[in-house]
C-alpha cells in the first residue's frame, strides 16, 4: 500500500473487498447509480461513453415519422470520447470562462460560455398542470386474444406483443413533491401498436370528482395549494378542497376513494388502474360493445399505513419511484393483467340501472366480471428521465381502429385538453416526433413545419387531392384497416347546459364503497376524514362535509364528528341500500411478495452463517434482503447496506433480527430523534424503535438466536405476526407466509365501539403492553420523546 497516495490505498481495499464478495453478491441489491463502479481517482484515459445500465430501456430508434432505423438504442445518446460544443467542435476547457486576464472581466466573445449558460437557462419546460409528479418505465404487453370477438384492434389479437411505456403519477403535487401523499394516482399507458398509438390514460381509482369536463379547472383549483400562500403542497387536507367537494357533492364518491387506503399506495406495482370512462369497442363486423378498462396488479392492491406515508414524505420522498426502479433492476418485473367489463351497447347506455356515461359511478365486478384480455410487464427503466418521463405526451384521443369513445361529458372534454396542453408543455405541435412519443408504425400525416420540426418531408403536395405527389397520401378503407368513427345515433335534442337526471345520485355509490370495506379499512377511512377535515380552518366547511358523510353512513359520520368535536347531523336524504362489492376491499387474500424488502438486523456477534443462508433464501424468494448493522462496510463476507443511523422501519416490508445489538457508539438519545426510543442499555435504541414501528405498522417480524431478546424486551414476543424460531430459514419461511397477506391485520383491529368484528383479545393485550411502554418513556423523557 502506497501511503503517499491515500485515495489509491482506499481504492485497493474497496476493490479487494468487492472482489471477495462478488460471487455472493449475484443477484445484487438494486440502486447502483452508474453502469460501472466508480473509481476513487478521476479517470484520465479518454474512452467512449459507458453503455446504459442493464435494466435501462429507451425509445425505439425510428425516424420522426416512424420508420425503423435499425440503430441501437444507445446511438441516440452522446457520442465519442471528447467534450464538444453543440456543433461538435472539441473543447479544451469547460471550467473557466474566457477572461481579459486572470482577474477578468469575462469576454462577450466566449461562445462556449454563452452556449452553455443559454442552454442551461432553458433546461426546464412547464410541468404538467396536473399529474406533474411521476415516474415511468418501458415494458411489453402481450394479448391473450380473448378480446378479438369484440374488437378489431390488432394489438389485442392472440399472442401479439406490443411495446408500452407507462407513467405513474400523483395528481396535485408539483414536480418535486413527495410520492407518498394522500392523492389519486395516474396510471397512463402508451401502447405503440402497429396500427397507431393507443393511450390508456387511467387512474388508480375508477371514478372521478366531476361529471362534466367543464368543472375540471374548478376541482383542480380547489385541490391545488391556496393561491395566496401556496400552501399546502400535494395534498387535499385544506379548506379549498373540502369547500368545493362538500358543495359539489358529485365529488363525494371519488373523495371516499381518496380517503381510503387507495389514496396511499404501497407501490405503483401494487395499484389497480381504471380507464374510468366507458369506451366503445368495434369488431371486424362493425358491431359494438361498451367497456370499462381495468388493470389488475399481479402483486395485489396494497397500501401504506398513514403513519408510514407521512414518515416517508420526509425520509424518502422518492419512495415510489425508487421502489419501481429498484424492482425492475432486481428482476422483479411488475405485472398487470388488462381486463374489460363488457356491456351491451344499448341506446340508453345503462347497465343494471347504472348510467355508463356517468364517471362518478362504477359497475361492481360482481355484476359484470372483469375479463382478462392481456398481460403487461414493465421490464426496463428509462435511460434519461427528462427525455422519456418528462416528455411523454398522452392523449385520450390516441386510439387505434377498434377502440372508440363514448359521449361521457368528462371524456369529451379530455379529448380536447390533452392535445392542447402538449403544445404549451412541449413547445409546439410537433411533440409526436419526440422519441418517446413517436409511433412505431409508418406516419404520413400532411402536418408540416412548426417549432422543432425534425422530419425532412419530401414532395411538394402536402394536401389532398393532389396529382403532383402522385396522389400520395391516399385515404384507406376497410380493407386497409382505416379508423372508423362509429356511426352512433345522436338523440334528437336541443342545445342545453344540463346533465341527465340519472347524474343526480351523488351518495349511493359512496355508500356502496363504504359498505364494501373490511373493518380495518373502514377505520382507516374514518381516520383519514378526521385528519383532513381536522386540518381545515373553517368550521362551516367541516359541518357541511359532515352532512355529506351523514348522507353516506351514520357510523362514518358519527366517528368523524367525534374526532372533530362536532355534532353528527342526521342524513338529509334517505340512505340507499346497495349490496356491498367485496372486490373493492384490499384485504383477506394472499399475493406474491416479489420485490419486497426484508430488513435483517445483524451485528458482529450474530449468527452470520444463518444470515448468509437467509440472504440466499430471500433472494431466491424474489425479494431483496438489506443488512442493517451498527456500522457500514462489511460483516465477514457480506456487505452492510444500512446502518442503525441510516435505516428506518418504513423501508422494510418485514424485519428479521439475528442479533441483540448493544447501543452503538453513535446511539445518542439526546441528539438523534431516532435514538429516542429508550435508553435501554440492553439494545441499541434505534433497533428498538425499528421493532416498535414495524409492529405498529402491522408488519411481519421474526427473530432467531440472540435476535429473540429485543423482541422480548419490546413486549411483543408471541403477539400476532411475531415469529421466533431456531434457524434463520425456518423463521423466514413463516415470515414469508405472513407477507403474502401484506400485513398482519389482526394487529390493527378497528377501534370504534360497535365495529362489526370487535377487537381480538390478543391484539388488545399487545396494544396495551406497547402503549404502556411508550407511556412510561414519555413520562420519563418528557417532550424530547415526541412520537
Ligand atoms: Fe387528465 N390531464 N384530465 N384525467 N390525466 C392531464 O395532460 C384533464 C382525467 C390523467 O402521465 C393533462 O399531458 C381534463 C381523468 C393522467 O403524462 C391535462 C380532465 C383521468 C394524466 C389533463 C381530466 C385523468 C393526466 C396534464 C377532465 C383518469 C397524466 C398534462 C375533463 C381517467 C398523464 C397532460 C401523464 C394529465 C386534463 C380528467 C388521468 C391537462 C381536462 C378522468 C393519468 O391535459
Amino acid at each position: 500500500m502506497d501511503a503517499s497516495k491515500p485515495a489509491k490505498a482506499v481504492k485497493d481495499v474497496v476493490e479487494n473487498a468487492t472482489e471477495k464478495v462478488a460471487g455472493f453478491l449475484t443477484p445484487d441489491v438494486p440502486g447502483s447509480p452508474g453502469s460501472a463502479p466508480a473509481t476513487v481517482e478521476e479517470p484520465a484515459t479518454p474512452r467512449d461513453p459507458l453503455p446504459p445500465k442493464k435494466e435501462q430501456g429507451a425509445p425505439a430508434t425510428v425516424t420522426p415519422t416512424g420508420a425503423e432505423t435499425g440503430a441501437p438504442a444507445a446511438s441516440k445518446g452522446q457520442q465519442g470520447a471528447y467534450l464538444t460544443t453543440a456543433q461538435g467542435a472539441r473543447l479544451r476547457d469547460t471550467d473557466h470562462s474566457l477572461k481579459a486576464g486572470e482577474r477578468g472581466p469575462t469576454l462577450l466573445q466566449d461562445h462556449h460560455l454563452r452556449e452553455k449558460i443559454t442552454h442551461f437557462d432553458h433546461e426546464r419546460i412547464p410541468e404538467r398542470v396536473v399529474h406533474a409528479r411521476g415516474a415511468g418505465a418501458h415494458g411489453v404487453f402481450e394479448a391473450y386474444g380473448t378480446a378479438s370477438a369484440v374488437t378489431r384492434a390488432g394489438f389485442l389479437k392472440k399472442g401479439r406483443k406490443t411495446d408500452v411505456f407507462v407513467r405513474f403519477s400523483t395528481v396535485l403535487g408539483s414536480r418535486g413533491s413527495a410520492d407518498t401523499v394522500r392523492d389519486t394516482r395516474g396510471f397512463a399507458t402508451k401502447f405503440y401498436t402497429d396500427e397507431g398509438t393507443f393511450d390508456l390514460v387511467a387512474n388508480n381509482m375508477p371514478v372521478f370528482f366531476i361529471q362534466d369536463g367543464i368543472k375540471f379547472p374548478d376541482v383542480i383549483h380547489a385541490g391545488k395549494p391556496h393561491p395566496d400562500r401556496e400552501i399546502p403542497q400535494a395534498q387535499s387536507a385544506h379548506d379549498t378542497f373540502w369547500d368545493f367537494v362538500s358543495l359539489h357533492t358529485e365529488a363525494q364518491h371519488h373523495t371516499m376513494w381518496n380517503m381510503s387506503d387507495r389514496g396511499i399506495p404501497r407501490s405503483f406495482r401494487m395499484m389497480e388502474g381504471f380507464g374510468v370512462h366507458t369506451f366503445r369497442l368495434v369488431n371486424e363486423a362493425g358491431e359494438t360493445v361498451l367497456v370499462k378498462f381495468h388493470w389488475k396488479p399481479k402483486l395485489g392492491v396494497h397500501s401504506l399505513t398513514w403513519e408510514e406515508a407521512q414518515m416517508l414524505g420526509g425520509m424518502d420522498p422518492d419512495f415510489h419511484r425508487r421502489d419501481l426502479y429498484d424492482a425492475i433492476e432486481a428482476g422483479a418485473h411488475p405485472e398487470w393483467e388488462l381486463g374489460i367489463q363488457v356491456f351491451p351497447d344499448t341506446p340508453d347506455q345503462t347497465f343494471e340501472g347504472i348510467d355508463l356515461l356517468d364517471p362518478t359511478k362504477i359497475v361492481p365486478e360482481e355484476l359484470a366480471p372483469v375479463q382478462p384480455v392481456g398481460r403487461m410487464t414493465l421490464n426496463r427503466t428509462p435511460t434519461n428521465f427528462f427525455a422519456e418521463v418528462e416528455q411523454v405526451a398522452f392523449h385520450v384521443g390516441h386510439l387505434p381502429p377498434g377502440i372508440d369513445v363514448t359521449n361521457d361529458p368528462l371524456l369529451q372534454t379530455r379529448l380536447f385538453s390533452y392535445l392542447d396542453t402538449q403544445i404549451t408543455r412541449l413547445g409546439g405541435p410537433n411533440f409526436a416526433q419526440i422519441p418517446i412519443n413517436r409511433p412505431h408504425c409508418p406516419v404520413n400525416d400532411m402536418l408540416r413545419d412548426g417549432f422543432h420540426q425534425h422530419a425532412v418531408h419530401s414532395g411538394v403536395a402536402p394536401y389532398r387531392p393532389n396529382s403532383l405527389d402522385g396522389g400520395n397520401p391516399f385515404v384507406a378503407g376497410d380493407a386497409e384497416n382505416a379508423f372508423v368513427d362509429t356511426p352512433v345515433e345522436v338523440a334528437r335534442s336541443r342545445k342545453v347546459r344540463a346533465n341527465p337526471v340519472s347524474f343526480d345520485d351523488h351518495f349511493s355509490q359512496a355508500r356502496l364503497f363504504w359498505r364494501s370495506m373490511s373493518p380495518v379499512e373502514k377505520e382507516h377511512i374514518i381516520r383519514a376524514y378526521t385528519f383532513e377535515l381536522g386540518k381545515c380552518y373553517e368550521q362551516a366547511i367541516k359541518e357541511r362535509q359532515l352532512q355529506c358523510l351523514a348522507n353516506i353512513d351514520p357510523v362514518l359520520c358519527r366517528e368523524v364528528a367525534t374526532g372533530l368535536g362536532l355534532p353528527a347531523p342526521e342524513p338529509a336524504l334517505p340512505l340507499a341500500d346497495p349490496a356491498p362489492s367485496p372486490a373493492l376491499s384490499q384485504v383477506g387474500k394472499e399475493w406474491p411478495a416479489d420485490g419486497r424488502i426484508v430488513g435483517i438486523v445483524v451485528d458482529d456477534g450474530a449468527d452470520l452463517d444463518g444470515v448468509r443462508d437467509l440472504r440466499r433464501a430471500v433472494f431466491a424468494a424474489g425479494m431483496v434482503p438489506l443488512l442493517i448493522a451498527p456500522h457500514g462496510g462489511m460483516l465477514a463476507d457480506m456487505p452492510v447496506q444500512r446502518t442503525f443511523a441510516t435505516a428506518r422501519s418504513i423501508e422494510f416490508d418485514a424485519l428479521l433480527l439475528a442479533a441483540a445489538p448493544a447501543p452503538a457508539p453513535d446511539a445518542l438519545p439526546a441528539r438523534d430523534a431516532k435514538a429516542g426510543a429508550g435508553d435501554s442499555v440492553a439494545a441499541d435504541p434505534r433497533v428498538t424503535l425499528m421493532i416498535e414501528e414495524c409492529w405498529r405498522h402491522a408488519k411481519a417480524i421474526g427473530a432467531w438466536g440472540a435476535g429473540a431478546k429485543p423482541l422480548a424486551q419490546s413486549g411483543i414476543a408471541g403477539t400476532p405476526g411475531v415469529v421466533s424460531g431456531d434457524s434463520a430459514t425456518e423463521v423466514f419461511t413463516a415470515v414469508r407466509r405472513l407477507m403474502a397477506a401484506h400485513r398482519v391485520w389482526e394487529r390493527s383491529p378497528p377501534r370504534w365501539p360497535d365495529a362489526p368484528h370487535g377487537t381480538s383479545a390478543v391484539a388488545e393485550d399487545a396494544w396495551r403492553r406497547v402503549r404502556g411502554l411508550l407511556a412510561e418513556e414519555l413520562v420519563e423523557h418528557g417532550s424530547v420523546r415526541s412520537r
